[in-house]
C-alpha cells in the first residue's frame, strides 16, 4: 500500500480542504487516511442504497485539486468484488479532467449497458487521480427507470473563478473610449493654438 505523498499532504493540509468529496449519490464513507485503498476507500460493506436513474443520472463531486482526473465506474450486483471493480474500470461510465478546484456534475447514461435494467443493484465507484495518488470512494444504488428518490437539484457545475470574457471586453471598451477622448483633447488643444 502506498503512503500518501508529501505533495498531496501539503496541498491538502487545511482541514477544510479534502482531496475531493463524492457529494451525490451519497458516499459509503470517506476517510482521508484510507482513501487510497481500492476499491472503495476502505469501506468494504455495502451501505444504504438510493435510487439511481437509468437515463440522465449524474455523479456530483467536489475536487480540491487542480489538474486532477475523475473516473466513474459501475459494478453490478448486490456486493461487487474487487475483481468486479477491476473489470468495470475497463469501461468507465463517465470521465472528467479538472483544471481548477471546483464542484463538478458528471452526467451518466446507462442505457447502452446491457446489465443496467430496471431494479438492478449496483455500486458506483469513483476513482480520483489527484496527480500523486489514486483515491477511491463508492456509492451503493439501485438502478431504476423512474428514480423518484433521485435528487436532480444536487447537480452543480461550478465555473472556474477569474475574470470572465464579458468583464475583459468591457474593460477593453473603456480603455478604447479613454484613448479616443485623449485624441480629441489633443486635437482641440491644437485647434485652440492655431
Ligand atoms: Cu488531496
Amino acid at each position: 500500500m502506498k503512503v500518501l505523498s508529501l505533495a498531496s499532504l501539503l496541498l491538502c493540509s487545511s482541514a477544510a480542504m479534502a482531496h475531493y468529496s463524492l457529494d451525490y449519490p451519497p458516499t459509503r464513507g470517506e476517510s482521508e487516511s484510507k482513501e487510497i485503498v481500492s476499491p472503495c476507500g476502505g469501506f468494504n460493506d455495502v451501505g444504504a442504497r438510493i435510487q439511481f436513474p437509468l437515463t440522465r443520472g449524474f455523479v456530483q463531486v467536489n475536487s480540491g485539486h487542480p489538474n486532477s482526473k475523475v473516473d466513474v465506474n459501475i459494478a453490478y450486483g448486490n456486493n461487487p468484488s474487487a475483481a468486479d471493480f477491476t473489470a468495470a474500470a475497463d469501461k468507465p461510465i463517465a470521465s472528467l479532467t479538472i483544471d481548477v478546484p471546483r464542484k463538478a456534475c458528471m452526467t451518466v447514461d446507462l442505457t447502452k449497458s446491457q446489465d443496467a435494467v430496471d431494479n438492478t443493484n449496483a455500486t458506483i465507484q469513483i476513482v480520483y487521480n489527484d496527480g500523486h495518488d489514486i483515491l477511491y470512494q463508492c456509492s451503493d444504488v439501485v438502478l431504476v427507470t423512474s428514480a423518484e428518490g433521485f435528487d436532480l437539484t444536487k447537480c452543480v457545475n461550478e465555473k472556474p473563478t477569474g475574470p470572465t470574457p464579458t468583464v475583459a471586453a468591457a474593460a477593453a471598451a473603456v480603455s478604447v473610449k479613454s484613448a479616443a477622448t485623449a485624441v480629441v483633447a489633443v486635437l482641440m488643444a491644437a485647434a485652440l493654438a492655431l
